[in-house]
């Protein structure tokens, strides 16, 4: 898989992809990230990327000839099967888009900044758009660093056995059970009996039964009626 991002903040970015998973994945070889800085494909002279809305109000729109340029090299370059833009009122991310989108070969994600993109690079490039909550961050860096997370550690060969997706909160409907380490004592508090049991199929009830009191009490939302 190939991820390019589009931002005026590149540094933002490179914190996230240089460590631990996201950053074996790339020495792996199992995806490559490109990070793209849109400044420099601003034509005029100021290298400016943003100018004031048409119709007037507060905050500055960014201007679609950089953007443009820049996508329309990347797209000569290869073919992308998904132009994300990050944006707040984009669509709700969810573990089932990420799913999707890390079986795909090449995709690309435009940050946006300001009051957004102008509406017209929305239009004729953008084949989703996304948001990562209900709240605003300064800009779709920090966004666009939490899909390409979700998406790549799901990539086959990203994680091992101790990091598996296969037991994720989302992957199954349901939060995650709680869970412990060493010490068996701490203080006084005490794991439960059950995970030192040694009985693989009460144990496995028990996290279920866990992973399902956890999901009615924080996230009702994610159960199906049957289940309830
Ligand atoms: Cl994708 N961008 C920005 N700027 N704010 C957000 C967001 C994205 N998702 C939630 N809030």
């Amino acid at each position: 898989m190939r991820i390019d991002i589009l931002t005026i903040l590149p540094k933002l970015l490179e914190g996230p992809f240089n460590d631990s998973i996201l950053k074996r994945a790339q020495t792996k070889e199992l995806v490559e990230v490109h990070i793209h800085n849109i400044r420099d494909y601003a034509a005029n002279k100021q290298k400016s990327v943003d100018d004031y809305a048409f119709g007037g109000g507060a905050g500055m729109v960014m201007q679609i000839q950089p953007i443009a340029d820049c996508i329309e090299k990347l797209k000569g370059e290869r073919g992308y099967d998904e132009i994300l833009y990050m944006t707040p009122d984009g669509v709700r991310f969810n573990q089932k888009e990420a799913n999707q989108l890390s079986m795909k070969k090449n995709i690309m994600i435009l940050c946006g900044h300001y009051k957004g993109v102008d509406e017209r690079l929305r239009e004729q490039y953008i084949t989703k758009e996304i948001s990562i909550g209900d709240y605003v961050l300064s800009g779709g860096e920090l966004a666009a660093a939490v899909v390409s997370d979700a998406i790549i550690r799901l990539i086959p060969g990203v994680l091992n056995d101790e990091t598996s997706a296969l037991t994720d909160s989302f992957q199954d409907d349901l939060l995650a059970p709680p869970v412990y380490t060493r010490p068996a004592d701490f203080n006084g508090m005490k794991v439960p009996d059950v995970l030192l049991s040694g009985n693989l199929k009460e144990i496995e009830k028990w996290r279920y039964e866990k992973a399902l009191e956890r999901t009615k009490n924080r996230r009702p939302d994610l159960l199906d009626s049957e289940e309830i």
